[in-house]
């Protein structure tokens, strides 16, 4: 998994946006960018400044969380 910071939670479009270190995965470097959401019952308990870990992966062509963790 990777290491994230929830910076925004969109309801309404079912988007996070998070700042994020390296997914290797992807072979993408750090930034912040939005990402869609698989389970869309994690925007309920999401906030601004959650520190998460997590997994996205490509599907359809858009970036989207498929495993999350908060960080206690
Ligand atoms: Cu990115």
């Amino acid at each position: 998994m990777s290491d994230g910071e929830i910076k925004k939670v969109d309801k309404d479009t079912g988007r996070l946006t998070i700042k994020h270190g390296p997914l290797e995965n992807l072979g993408m470097p750090g930034m912040t960018m939005v990402f869609g959401v698989k389970d869309m019952s994690a925007l309920d308990v999401l906030k601004a400044g959650d520190k998460i870990k997590f997994v996205a992966e490509k599907l359809e062509g858009r970036y989207v969380v498929t495993q999350l963790a908060v960080q206690e």
